[in-house]
């Protein structure tokens, strides 16, 4: 088992997780939105897999030593399995392109696949894994914040989902990055302990409420069209008669 403390951070993002789990079920079941339109079943795997991985860690199964620290592989291959959909979500909520939904999703992860090379790497390697993991991140950014806004333009319905899920996206992400450097894995200025609870808590953050958003906005997939505006004059000719 791993140490205490972090055992009931995992074990805390595990069971919240599972609230994630819960609202992407009721998103499949709801019967007023439209399920192939919404593409709720890759929500469902963001906590999913999520949930499984920390059950994994929280037993200690695929932990590795380097440099006498501890790497947990299992949240590598969660961001691996998870972040491409979390982008690409974003990306299809907006309305673009199949190109750009899989292009910000490859690019997503080969920053965490290059990242996860950095952590295992001791010296030079790891600051240059850093950089080009970083430079991948940068490449993310722009897409969300350059191209991914001129498709969402033209959607009207499913814009204010399309900004909630940019926004947090883009600004909770960048914490991770200052996380890894401030880690044993970079400078080693905070434990491994400490990490893990934070990413723990990060974890969580970027799934569980995630979810919810899509949840809250769900009308945006809703299987009635939104009651069609009046037609301007409209009502003045119903006057004129
Ligand atoms: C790494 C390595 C160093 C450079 C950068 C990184 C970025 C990681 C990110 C991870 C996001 C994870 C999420 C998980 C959700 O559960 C890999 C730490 C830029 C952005 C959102």
């Amino acid at each position: 088992m791993p140490a205490p403390e972090i055992t009931v951070a995992y074990s805390l993002s595990f069971v919240g997780l599972l609230f994630g789990i819960g609202i992407a079920t009721a998103l499949l079941r709801d019967e007023t939105v439209d399920n192939d339109v919404g593409a709720f079943a890759w929500l469902l795997i963001i906590p999913g897999f999520a949930a499984i991985s920390y059950l994994m860690m929280v037993l200690d199964i695929a932990v590795i030593t380097v440099d006498g620290n501890d790497v947990y592989l299992f949240r590598y291959l969660d961001w691996l399995v998870t972040t491409p959909i979390l982008v690409g979500y974003v990306a299809y909520v907006a309305g673009a392109p199949r190109r750009w939904i899989f292009g910000v999703g490859v690019a997503d992860a080969l920053m965490i696949a290059v990242g996860a090379i950095a952590a295992l790497q001791t010296g030079i390697g790891t600051w240059i894994g850093f950089g080009v993991s970083s430079a991948f991140h940068l490449v993310l950014l722009g897409i969300l914040y350059t191209v991914l806004p001129q498709y969402a333009k033209q959607n009207r319905e499913r814009f204010r989902l399309f900004k909630i899920l940019q926004n947090h996206v883009g600004l909770l992400w960048i914490a991770y990055p200052v996380i890894w450097l401030t880690s044993p894995a970079g400078i080693g200025a905070v434990s491994v302990a400490g990490t893990a609870m934070i990413i723990a808590y990060l974890d969580l953050v970027a799934k569980t409420p995630y979810v919810y958003f899509v949840w809250t906005e769900r009308e945006a997939f809703s299987k009635q069209p939104a009651t069609p505006e009046p037609e301007p004059g409209a009502t003045a000719e119903v006057m004129a008669d």
